[in-house]
Order: structure tokens, then sequence, then C-alpha cells
């Protein structure tokens, strides 16, 4: 398995805690987004997207994290990082989706770079761009895992929806959010921290950090 990823990209971070939690071994290639590495002619003709992450095993190569996450889950289902009752299923990929459809989208690098670039935001309105679609996101998923009592998202083990928020918890502190508001989130977070898997797909882990 080989993993073309970026120390700091959210999405590649939910990839790394996956192939973590279930003990898989995985080359990893760094890309630097900060040199543009995304858009090199030779990771184009790899990935047509120029996106992080990118992913090949055998005859597989495939981009988008939640996709590699699925594969992963598939080919590899123990330990599942989705509960057994579909209904429980579409409890957690609710919270995954928050973060992976609806947060981080707006909140790119090539988003964040063309508001910037493109539309002549300054890096004041940038940030408060950023703010407003993380805690909008936050907020919702805070009210969702609130007075649960599980030490996770979703009960007392790790799930895809842990998965997407440590890395997005990440992101949210390295723009300056106030996560006063989620101390749901905040606590969460702080558990996976104490968690081998987390702890070795952290950023300042890899690569290039
Ligand atoms: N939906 C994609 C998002 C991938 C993505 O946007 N990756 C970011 C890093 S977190 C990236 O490669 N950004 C480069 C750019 O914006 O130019 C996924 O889940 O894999």
């Amino acid at each position: 398995m080989r993993l073309y990823d970026y120390w700091r990209s959210t999405a590649a971070y939910r990839v790394r805690i996956a192939l973590h939690l279930k003990g898989l071994a995985c080359e990893q290639v760094p890309i630097d987004l900060r040199a543009g590495g995304q858009q090199a002619e030779d990771y184009l003709a790899r990935n047509p997207q120029g996106l992080v992450p990118f992913f090949e095993d055998g005859d597989l190569a495939v981009g988008q994290s939640l996709a590699i996450i699925d594969y992963l889950e598939e080919t590899h289902p123990e330990p599942a990082l989705l509960p057994a009752d579909p209904k429980d299923r579409a409890r957690v990929r609710a919270i995954a989706q928050i973060i992976a459809c609806d947060i981080h989208p707006l909140n790119n690098l090539r988003v964040l770079q063309y508001l910037e670039r493109d539309l002549g935001c300054d890096q004041l309105k940038r940030m408060i761009w950023y703010h407003r679609w993380l805690a909008d996101g936050f907020k919702a998923i805070e009210a969702m895992v609130r007075d649960k009592g599980g030490e996770f998202c979703f009960g007392d083990l790790p799930t895809l929806a842990d998965i997407c928020l440590v890395p997005q918890v990440y992101n949210a502190k390295r723009y300056e959010v106030d996560l006063g508001p989620f101390p749901t989130i905040r606590r969460i977070n702080d558990h996976c921290q104490q968690i081998e898997a987390f702890a070795k797909a952290a950023p300042q882990h890899q690569p290039g950090a």
C-alpha cells in the first residue's frame, strides 16, 4: 500500500488514522502542498484531481479519503470503523460527513487561496470565512455528541466519526478557532490523543513536518 500525503492535510490525516487503527503498513509519499506538489505533472498524471490523499494498493489507484477508508474497511474489516447496526452506522456517517462534506470543502487550501488571490479577500476576511463554516459544523456535532456519555463520538470505540473529527480539530487549532463552546468535542479529541493509532497519525510525526 502506498499513500500520497502531506503532513498537515486533514484528509490524509483521516486515512493515516484508519491505517494505524487497523494496524496496516503503508508506504508514505509526501506531496508538498505549499510548494504546489499537487499540481506537478507527474502527480496529476497519477491523480488528475490534484489533491491529497491518493492511495495505491496493487492495481487500485484512488483518491478521496472516505473512499479510501471504505476500501480499508471492506478489505480489512477488523477492527471495525463503523458500528454493526445500520442505524448506528448512519449516525456515525452523519457526523463524519458534516466534516468531510460540509466543513472541509469550504475551508480547503485551494478555496482559501482563491478567496485571497482571485476575490481579493484580505487575511482577516479569510479567517472570518474559515471560522464561520467551522463553527457551523462544530455546533451541530457538539449537539449530536453531547450527553451521549461515550468516550468517543459514538460509544466507547473509535469510529469513522472520530477519524474525521480529530484532524478537523487539529486544523481548527491551527486557524486559532476558540474551541471553548465545544467542550464535548474537546474531550473526545483529548481522549483520542491518548490512543496510539491517533498519536502515530498526527501531523508532527509525518515525513516533511
Ligand atoms: N474530499 C477530498 C478532499 C481532499 C483535499 O481537499 N485535500 C487537500 C488537503 S486536506 C488538498 O489536497 N489541497 C490541495 C489544494 O487545495 O490545492 C478527500 O476527502 O480526500
